[in-house]
């Protein structure tokens, strides 16, 4: 236990997040479940096959045919979110393939009137997660939709099916985006955010009417910033695929969507897997900027998710499960800077230094810049809290304190180890 550290931008931006309410449950939360399911799960090779392959409308749709993912069960998808140590779940509602996995009433390219399976996972996952009290939130994909004949994006547009220049984007925008936007925020109870996607070409009024569709169906859902092109729009920032911010860019709250492997939808080509301590790696690093980690798992055409990701999100969880008062809840380094051995967070009265296992400084550890005197150091995974000793010099000039802590000979942990 340490006391205050230095202020910086950081806290300006977490008091941002006090300031605004809304987002308190998101920030805290730190770590979530990315989702992408769809049918594309059957060619498995990733949920632009359609787009690539320029498969015509009327083949894609014989795949939900086949689509019956008879092993799911939003029960244990949930547990598996919540034994990895997260908080919230956003699954994708729909895909730029414009398929729905829920029974929309709004178009019959849906998985309960169009495929053998004729089950509603996002309600079976809604009550999954009530139960466990993980927060349900959607991807909604409310420009690109490669199946209906309206939709129209700056890049991406189905032109083998449909003409260009025939598109109104108002019939697409009023006559399935919204109406499907208002079932997912009508009849899935709370939906703690909707993750919008690749806005462009969207224009700035169309942009802001989705936020008000939005806010007025359910005032406290979240929206992130690919909602629109138009800068600030959105309660909190989706950064790039696998894209670490740093602090003080934006004075939003912002996210990391990252994969486990270097795809999002099920694939069988790719194979390269992140390991548990690379990806406990990137969280604290994530956290310790201030930001949320959203890490992704494609589940199968059967309606399970891969065991080799379910692996290693076991791993991670036991993880977060020895550390998570240094996870949730707290702020990021007041630091702007890359520490060399790590990463740091912060609770009132304390600071959590993440020390990375195979740069644990034999010589101890040094962090200068600290505002009030230490009381108590520890290693977090150590059971007895054994006190560690330091030493504390106080510049007066500058009314800091730096501190010099003797580390065990071992890391008290896997991987990444919390004093
Ligand atoms: C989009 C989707 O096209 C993709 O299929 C997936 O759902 C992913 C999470 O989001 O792809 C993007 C969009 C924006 C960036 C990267 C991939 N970006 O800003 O770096």
């Amino acid at each position: 236990g340490i006391s205050k550290a230095g202020s910086t931008g950081q806290e300006e931006q977490n008091r941002t997040a006090e300031r605004d309410p809304r987002t308190a449950w998101w920030t805290a939360a730190r770590f979530g479940m990315f989702i992408h399911w769809g049918l594309y799960a059957l060619p498995a090779q990733g949920e632009w096959i359609m787009y690539a392959q320029k498969t015509p409308v009327r083949e894609y749709e014989k795949l939900a045919q086949r689509f019956n993912p008879t092993e799911f069960d939003a029960k244990a998808w949930v547990a598996l979110a919540k034994e990895a140590g997260m908080r919230y779940i956003v699954i994708t509602a729909k895909h730029h393939d414009g398929f729905a996995m829920y029974g929309s009433k709004a178009d019959p390219f849906n998985i309960v009137d169009a495929t053998p399976f004729g089950r509603d996972p996002l309600k079976e996952l809604a009550e999954a997660c009530a139960e466990a009290g993980i927060v349900l939130c959607f991807y909604y994909s409310h420009v690109i939709d490669w199946h209906h004949p309206h939709a129209l994006h700056k890049e991406h547009n189905n032109t083998w099916d449909y003409k260009l220049e025939e598109k109104r984007f108002a019939e697409y925008f009023e006559g399935k985006a919204k109406p499907q936007l208002k079932e997912l925020l009508t009849e899935y109870g709370r939906v703690g955010l909707l993750w919008f996607d690749t806005a462009g070409g969207l224009s700035e009024e169309d942009s802001k009417d989705i936020v008000r569709h939005v806010r007025s169906l359910q005032p406290d859902c979240l929206i992130n910033s690919r909602v629109s092109h138009f800068m600030g729009m959105g309660d909190f920032v989706s950064k790039g695929d696998n894209e670490i911010g740093m602090s003080g860019e934006d004075t939003r709250p912002w996210e990391t969507p990252m994969t486990l492997n270097q795809s999002w939808g099920y694939t069988t080509k790719d194979q390269v897997w992140k390991t548990a301590d690379s990806l406990i790696k990137k969280l604290v690093n994530v956290i310790g900027k201030g930001g949320n980690l959203l890490l992704n798992v494609g589940p199968t055409p059967q309606g399970t998710i891969p065991e080799l990701s379910a692996e290693r999100l076991r791993e991670v969880g036991e993880w977060t499960g020895r550390n998570a008062e240094a996870v949730y809840g707290t702020d990021g380094s007041p630091f702007p800077v890359e520490l060399e051995w790590g990463a740091l967070t912060t609770l009132p009265g304390r600071v959590y230094l993440h020390v990375h296992n195979d740069k644990w400084p034999a010589n101890g550890l040094r962090l200068g810049g600290i505002r009030n005197r230490v009381l108590r150091a520890y290693c977090l995974a150590d059971q007895s809290r054994t006190e560690l000793e330091f030493e504390q010099a106080y510049d007066e000039e500058l009314e800091l304190h730096t501190l010099e802590i003797r580390l065990p000979d071992e890391p008290a942990d896997q991987y990444v180890s919390v004093v």
